[in-house]
């Protein structure tokens, strides 16, 4: 059964969009599509945050979701968060389109990402290779500048 989430993101400024999530089984890799407009043009870090409360913004949803206990890092390491999933990159449009696609994300099962909450970044995600201590749990990635909780869709 293909599972399918969705998420709406807002923020204080005018940063927001919408991400698409689909995963053909509980095995398969997440994809990830959409957009997300009003960004500086650039590098933004995007993760998968712990909580899906925003009762006091964006800063409510924790810190990334790390359900194995790891270290920061980029979407290509072996050891990282769940959520880590990189940069997405806007153009002078303002607008990152995203499309990407994960093994370590699911939409089912108890580390579901499913009421979690997705958070665009002020700066760039450096990946844990920062050389500070910062850059091992979040990347340096700045403030929130937009974030939404995942649901389910139809
Ligand atoms: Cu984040
Ligand atoms: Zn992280």
């Amino acid at each position: 059964m293909v599972l399918k989430a969705v998420c709406v993101l807002k923020g204080d400024g005018n940063v927001g969009g919408t991400v698409f999530f689909q995963q053909e089984d509980d095995k398969a890799p997440v994809k990830l599509t959409g957009e997300i407009g009003g960004l500086a043009p650039g590098d933004h870090g995007f993760h998968v945050h712990a909580y899906g409360d925003n009762t006091n913004g964006c800063v409510s949803a924790g810190p990334h979701f790390n359900p194995h206990n790891k270290t920061h890092a980029g979407p290509d390491d072996e050891e990282r968060h769940v959520g880590d999933l990189g940069n997405v990159t806007a153009g002078a449009d303002q607008v990152a389109k995203i499309n990407i696609t994960d093994r370590m994300l699911t939409l089912t099962g108890p580390l579901s990402i499913i009421g979690r909450t997705m958070v665009i970044h002020e700066k760039a995600d450096d990946l844990g290779k920062g050389n500070n201590e910062e850059s091992l749990k979040t990347g340096n990635a700045g403030g929130r500048l937009a974030c939404g909780v995942i649901g389910i869709a139809q």
